[in-house]
């Protein structure tokens, strides 16, 4: 039996998608928790894959037919576990919010209290925000950055460890732009003989590629999602010792979630393998190159840095001292329209809502991947700062529409076609 679309092409959406591909590809893809993944990730997120029920894991699963399944979600397990040293991995959370949540169902009771980095200090929704689960079922209390030099106050996350005696530190970031040693997280850990999960999302790819330090080691859990600086296909993961192992395999099924989106495992396996090829830790490298030299640029344009600069694959931008009446929400768009793609973003103690804020995030791994390097980073700096001061002007932003298109003509993202 035919299906409709093969005699009545769905248009409608493929031309959409056309569009989403050529926005995608002619602009500045500066969010910093997006990246282009390869050809071959895509291929297997839409592979035949998406057809199958696989509840349960390898060797104990509740359907038949699942041999082949078995095997790709055992590749994506063992090439996880060689890539970042780990005891225990469980490749099947939908999402990083995904796996946060199966780990504190695995760990905790509902009530417990949990340390996490408050979002407008650079944590994240389900670090503890009263607006999402994490908050609503769990006593989160937050720490936070220090006034001075906007880092991780480890002095004040002791003393709330010390007098709330948390069941677990939750260490990890989503606009956080310096190291996160894990020593100083499992000393206070350890001290309040608290669990200590790290949730890397955001520097997954920079862990593997040797570019940031590995929590792995130190941490109880480790969670992380695949499609950042990874760069692969949507979804999450999440690694442990080996003690926490039955208790997460557990609570991610059949404790929160039902089948596990193999044709998404399945890329999974293949991003691991790529993140396993020596070139990834280039790759990792030079995220980290790009972002210090954007931040250089961005400097040199009148932008405040949140804590002077990067270590990492992102910065946070304080667009007072440049312009104090660009806020985050219309520099956004502003630069939208000048096909450069980034996110509005709160600055600690940030006096506007997170709907207006003071900044801007912006991240390299896009551009990396598309092969910019420190060359090209003060002339993104530079399209930034003109279409922020002419932002009134249509013909100027027009005009650095045109030259983002021609900077990324030269640094296709996909050589090769899709
Ligand atoms: N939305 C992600 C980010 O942009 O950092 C976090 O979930």
């Amino acid at each position: 039996m035919p299906f409709p679309s093969d005699t009545n092409p769905d248009n409608e959406v493929f031309a959409l998608l056309e569009k989403e591909r050529i926005r995608q590809t002619s602009g500045l893809q500066l969010i910093a928790s997006e990246n282009f993944t390869s050809p071959a990730v895509m291929h297997a997120t839409g592979s035949i894959l998406t057809n199958k029920y696989s509840e349960g894991y390898p060797g104990k699963r509740y359907y038949g037919g699942n041999v082949h399944v078995d095997d790709i979600e055992s590749l994506a397990i063992s090439r996880v576990k060689q890539l970042f040293g780990a005891e225990h991995a469980n490749v099947q959370p939908h999402s990083g919010a995904s796996a946060n949540m199966a780990v504190y169902l695995g760990l905790l009771k509902p009530g417990d209290t949990i340390l996490g980095l408050s979002l407008d200090h650079g944590g994240h929704l389900t670090h503890g925000s009263p607006a999402n689960a994490s908050g609503i079922l769990y006593n989160f209390v937050s720490y936070g950055v220090t006034k001075g030099d906007e880092r991780i106050d480890f002095d004040h996350m002791r003393e709330l460890a010390l007098q709330h005696r948390p069941k677990m530190i939750v260490a990890g970031t989503t606009s956080y732009s310096r190291r996160l040693d894990p020593e100083p997280f499992k000393a206070i850990a350890d001290e309040v003989g608290a669990l200590l999960m790290f949730d890397i999302a955001h520097l997954a790819g920079l862990v593997a590629g040797g570019a940031h330090p590995n929590p792995v080691p130190y941490a109880d859990i480790v969670t992380f999602t695949t499609h950042k600086t990874l760069r692969g296909p949507r979804g999450g993961c999440i690694l442990s010792k080996a003690q926490h192992a039955a208790a997460v395999d557990k609570a991610v099924f059949p404790g929160s979630q039902g089948g596990p989106l193999e044709h998404v495992i399945a890329a999974k396996a293949v991003a691991f393998r790529e993140a396993l090829d020596p070139s990834f830790k280039v790759y990792a490298q030079q995220i980290v190159k790009n972002a210090s030299a954007l931040a250089e640029a961005l400097s040199k344009e009148g932008f405040r840095l949140v804590s002077g600069g990067t270590d990492n694959h992102l910065m946070v931008v304080d667009l007072r001292p440049f312009d104090a009446e660009c806020t985050g929400k219309v520099a956004q768009l502003v630069l939208d329209e000048a096909g450069i793609t980034l996110n509005k973003n709160t600055v600690p103690d940030d006096p506007r809502s997170p709907f207006v804020t003071s900044g801007v995030r912006i991240g390299t791994p896009s551009v990396t991947t598309q092969g910019m390097t420190e060359t090209e980073m003060p002339l993104i700096a530079n399209f930034i700062a003109r279409a922020l001061r002419h932002r009134e002007d249509a013909s100027a932003i027009a005009g650095i529409r045109q030259e983002v298109a021609d900077l990324c003509s030269r640094f296709p993202a996909y050589p090769n076609g899709l």
